[in-house]
């Protein structure tokens, strides 16, 4: 169980997709706030931004060599088309994170939703199925601590 001050003094960096960006602002706002909740301070957190989930990979590694966090934060938003695009780019973002795990020696948490419609990405943004970005954010302070 978390105490309000774990997140405090840690340095957190989120990367965010702007692709379905309705989607990826509601699961930022969760996870931030989230952070800020467990005591980390405002100039700890810093976000950037990349065009979609497929550039995330990229824009973790290079937040990690600049900024040096604690934990870095991937969000992102696949809803499914109607082509076979969802599934890779599904599959190479998730394999893409298990490989930023296995390189850096910081945890870098997997926030991308793989929605089949839009109703089921707003249910884990901030619906009925919770946020994802709050668990997301607990899970970073749980394994910095
Ligand atoms: N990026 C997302 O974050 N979510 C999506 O649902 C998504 N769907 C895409 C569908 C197609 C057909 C293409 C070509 C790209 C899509 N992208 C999506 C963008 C992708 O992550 C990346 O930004 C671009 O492919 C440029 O590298």
């Amino acid at each position: 169980k978390l105490n309000n001050s774990d997140a405090n003094g840690k340095k957190f960096g989120i990367v965010k997709a702007l692709w379905n960006s309705e989607i990826t602002n509601r699961l930022h706002d969760g996870c931030y706030n989230t952070l800020l909740k467990y005591g980390a301070e405002i100039k700890d957190i810093n976000t950037i931004t990349v065009p979609g989930s497929f550039e995330l990979i990229y824009g973790a590694k290079k937040l990690f060599k600049d900024y040096k966090p604690d934990a870095i934060i991937l969000i992102g938003s696949i809803i499914k088309g109607e082509t076979p695009h969802f599934n890779f780019i599904s599959q190479s973002i998730s394999d893409g994170v298990k490989d930023l795990n296995i390189l850096f020696d910081i945890p870098f948490l997997f926030c991308v939703l793989t929605d089949l419609n839009q109703e089921q990405a707003l249910n884990r943004s901030g619906g009925s199925a919770g946020n994802k970005g709050i668990d997301a954010a607990i899970a970073a302070i749980q394994l910095i601590k």
